[in-house]
C-alpha cells in the first residue's frame, strides 16, 4: 500500500517535470512566453515624433531610450531607415570619412557604432555601457537620450518618415535591440516613429486696386497658381483676405520657379499673371479688378444684370440691398452701378 502511494507519488513528480520541460521548451526556448523576462516596456523612441519643416532647413531629432521600470541595461542599437528623396542626414562629424549623428555620450557612454549607411538609407548609432579594468560593467537602469540626428528638408512632401527597424526579440543586427544586463537578451518591447511634412516657403505681396471701390477690403478672394501655360492649377488658396489698402501678403508652398499666377476676388473679374518668377518673397501688382461679377461666375452678363434688379434702388437700410450689386460704392443701387456694370458688359475674367 505504502509502496503503491510512493509510485503515484513519483509518477505526479515526473508527470509535472516533464510539463515544466515542456513549458519551458515551447514557452520560453521557443520565444512565445518567458516567465522570466524583463519587463516589455523597454523603448526606443524618436523625438519629436511630428512637425512642419521648411525646404533647407534642419531639425534635430533625438533617440531616445525609455526604461521606465529600471531594468539594468547594457546597450541600445539603433537602426532607422530614412527616404533621401526627402531627408539629407547632415554630418555631425566632418573630420571623420562618412556621415556621423551625434552620439550623447553621457547616457551610454562607450560608442560603438555611428554611421549612416547611404546604400540602404540607414542610421546606426549603437552605444553601451563603459568596459571597466576589471569586475563587472556597471548596468544602467535608466533611461535617457542615446543620439541625436540632424536632418535637411531637401524638397517639399507631406509626410515623411524616420522609422525605427523592429521585430520583437530579435537578435539580429538590422533591428533595433537593447541587451539586457549580462543576459545576451534583446529587451526592447516598443518604438516610437517620427514623420515630418517639409514645406516651400514662398511669401507673396499683392497689390490690387477694386474698380468703383475706394475701401478695397476684400474676405475670400482664390489665387490659383499654375505651372506655366497649364490649364489646371497646381496650388489653390480660397482664403485670400486683401486689406483695405488692396494688399495681402501670405506665405504658399510652392518652389521658387516661374508660375501663372490668378487672383479672383469675389464679384470682380479674374486676372492672371504670367510667367512670374517666384522667390522667397514675390511682389504681383494685379492692378485693377473690373467689377459687375455680381453671380460671381467670371463673366458679366444679363444675368448679373437680372441680379443687379433685384436690389433695384434698395439702399443698405433697406431688405433686398445686395452690397455685391452696389458696384460704385455708395450704399445704394442705382443707375450709376448700372452704368459701371455696362462699361465691362460682355467681358470675361481670366
Ligand atoms: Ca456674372
Ligand atoms: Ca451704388
Amino acid at each position: 500500500m505504502k509502496k503503491k502511494q510512493m509510485t503515484i507519488i513519483i509518477a505526479l513528480i515526473v508527470l509535472l517535470l516533464i510539463t515544466a520541460g515542456a513549458i519551458y521548451y515551447w514557452g520560453f526556448k521557443k520565444g512565445g512566453i518567458n516567465p522570466f523576462a524583463a519587463p516589455a516596456d523597454l523603448g526606443i523612441s524618436l523625438s519629436p515624433t511630428s512637425g512642419t519643416v521648411l525646404v533647407g532647413n534642419t531639425l534635430d531629432v533625438s533617440i531616445n531610450v525609455t526604461n521606465p521600470s529600471g531594468t539594468a541595461i547594457d546597450a541600445a542599437s539603433a537602426v532607422i531607415s530614412y527616404d533621401p528623396t526627402y531627408i539629407e542626414i547632415v554630418d555631425a562629424d566632418v573630420a571623420k570619412a562618412g556621415i556621423q549623428v551625434t552620439h550623447n555620450a553621457t547616457y551610454f557612454p562607450n560608442l560603438i557604432s555611428n554611421f549612416v549607411d547611404t546604400t540602404n538609407n540607414k542610421i546606426i548609432l549603437e552605444a553601451g555601457v563603459d568596459l571597466p579594468a576589471s569586475g563587472d560593467p556597471v548596468a544602467k537602469t535608466t533611461g535617457g537620450t542615446l543620439g541625436t540626428i540632424k536632418i535637411k528638408a531637401k524638397q517639399s512632401v507631406a509626410s515623411t518618415g524616420l522609422t525605427l527597424a523592429f521585430q520583437a526579440g530579435s537578435t539580429n543586427f538590422n533591428y533595433c535591440m537593447i541587451a539586457e544586463h549580462l543576459t545576451g537578451n534583446n529587451v526592447l518591447g516598443s518604438i516610437v516613429n517620427a514623420s515630418y511634412t517639409f514645406n516651400y516657403q514662398t511669401t507673396l505681396n499683392l497689390t490690387l486696386s477694386l474698380q468703383g471701390k475706394t475701401s478695397l477690403a476684400a474676405d475670400g478672394a482664390k489665387l490659383e497658381v499654375y505651372s506655366v501655360g497649364a490649364t489646371t492649377p497646381t496650388l489653390t488658396k480660397n482664403d485670400v483676405t486683401i486689406n483695405t489698402a488692396g494688399q495681402s501678403t501670405f506665405n504658399l508652398n510652392i518652389a521658387p520657379g516661374n508660375y501663372d499666377i490668378k487672383l479672383k476676388v469675389p464679384y470682380f473679374l479674374a486676372t492672371k499673371k504670367t510667367n512670374i518668377t517666384t522667390t522667397s518673397s514675390t511682389s504681383i501688382d494685379f492692378g485693377q479688378q473690373l467689377t459687375g461679377d455680381i453671380n460671381n461666375d467670371n463673366m458679366i452678363n444679363i444675368l448679373d444684370y437680372s441680379a443687379m434688379l433685384t436690389a433695384w434702388r434698395k439702399q443698405s437700410s433697406d431688405a433686398g440691398y445686395n452690397a455685391a450689386a452696389d458696384l460704385k460704392q455708395d450704399n445704394q443701387i442705382n443707375i450709376l452701378d448700372y452704368s459701371m456694370m455696362v462699361t465691362n458688359w460682355r467681358k470675361q475674367g481670366a
